[in-house]
């Protein structure tokens, strides 16, 4: 008998998770980014490599893109070949952080003329949205100032809100718009959406369709990230997960990696929430592979999200809550630490297996020769890397 009860095994069936088309690039630090031999050279090579972690995992069916990373002569063409190899496009990604206009702001400069560039950028984002058949669109703003008295923080908050204001209106259908936060980086004294209050007050003022995006690693260290996506559930308002882990600022490393344990304080707070599963909130990863196999370390990552899910699933709402109302601090605890420690992976290999998928993703992509197969075809051209 499985410890995975069928209620638990079919939430699991439901999961997914959208991988980011940036994860397949190289990417690297300021001080060197690697290149490794079967990197992507066009977004199609991307998506190729994206369908092939959900074709071992059963966990990825959309990928998301990155305008203008992922800009193609046509979009049907991209979304036909994501469709054939059994996966979907999904959010897309705005870049206002490339660009020499933008040093100073794109979406609060206090320049018109720039401002409207990049709401016009987004508007071009929306249209491939149309094309692709995406439902988020997702804005993370490099925007803010690195000395005091460098900008005016009032005046950048209201033009922000009017910038966004122009883009949420050319939305349609069931299309919505994400607002990510980061709390530094690339400006260093403020950033113009630092937290997810800023992002929910911006947000709320535009409208139903406008969600927050949380990025596990935007956050100062130590922050309860779980009290968070409690907050953002229980005000309808968590839109979407960038899932990564970091060890000391925006590592953007396997989710999971680095604090297991607050992976499985998240998911709890989003079963809790009615978030899983539930369409209106998105995981998503925004992870980069620096040293580390590309698809291999997005394989590890959809099911480091999947097993602290299973674990989250099996703590015992009912016991919980008992200790929790009769004040037994110790036996609240343990009832949530006794399903954090429980090994899930021996029956969710199980699961997989009897569900047509290898009960080790891992180990069937090192052993498939896909890898081998890519870095023998993909030889000219330029790979893509973090920035194309
Ligand atoms: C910014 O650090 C960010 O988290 C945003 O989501 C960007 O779009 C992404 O990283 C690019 O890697
Ligand atoms: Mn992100």
């Amino acid at each position: 008998m499985s410890i995975l009860s069928a209620d638990v095994l079919s939430a699991l069936e439901k999961q997914a998770i959208e991988l980011p088309s940036w994860a397949f690039g190289n990417s690297g630090t300021r001080f060197k980014v690697f290149g490794t031999p079967g990197t992507p050279r066009d977004p199609f090579e991307k998506i190729a490599d994206a369908a092939r972690v959900n074709e071992l995992t059963g966990l990825a069916p959309s990928v998301a893109l990155h305008i203008p990373w992922d800009l193609v002569d046509d979009f049907g063409t991209l979304r036909a070949h994501a469709e054939d190899l059994g996966v979907s496009l999904g959010t897309v990604n705005s870049n206002t952080f490339q660009d020499d206009d933008y040093k100073f702001g794109a979406l609060t400069h206090e320049d018109p003329q720039v401002r409207r560039k990049a709401i016009d950028h987004h508007l071009a984002c929306i249209d491939v949205m149309d094309a692709t058949g995406s439902r988020d669109l997702k804005i993370w703003l490099a925007e803010g100032s690195n000395y005091p008295g460098q900008a005016d923080l009032r005046g950048r908050q209201d033009r922000l809100h009017e910038s966004l204001a122009k883009i949420y209106e050319r939305l349609s259908g069931e299309q919505r718009l994400v607002l990510e936060y980061k709390f530094f980086e690339p400006a260093f004294y403020h950033t113009d959406v630092p937290d997810w209050g800023t992002s929910y007050a911006q947000v709320s003022a535009l409208g139903d369709r406008a969600m927050v995006c949380l990025d596990t690693g935007h956050h100062a260290p130590g922050t309860n990230i779980e009290f968070i996506v409690m907050q953002l559930l229980r005000l309808g308002k968590l839109g979407s997960f960038d899932f990564n882990s970091r060890f000391y600022a925006d590592d953007d490393l396997i989710v999971g990696a680095a604090d297991p344990f607050q992976l499985f304080r998240i998911v709890f707070e989003v079963i809790r929430g009615g978030g899983l599963n539930n369409p209106d909130v998105a995981f998503m990863l925004d992870q980069c592979h620096n040293v580390e196999d590309k698809i291999l370390g997005q394989i590890r990552s959809v099911l480091n999200v999947q097993e602290m899910t299973a674990r989250a699933l099996l703590v015992d709402a009912d016991a919980l809550r008992a200790a929790q109302t009769s004040g037994d601090v110790l036996a609240a605890n343990a009832v949530f630490m006794d399903a954090f420690y429980t090994d899930v992976r021996p029956a969710l290999a199980e699961w997989r297996e009897g569900r047509g998928l290898p009960a080790d993703p891992m180990r069937a992509q090192l052993e498939s020769g896909y890898q081998a197969r890519i870095a023998s075809e993909r030889v000219g051209g330029t790979q893509a890397g973090w920035g194309a």
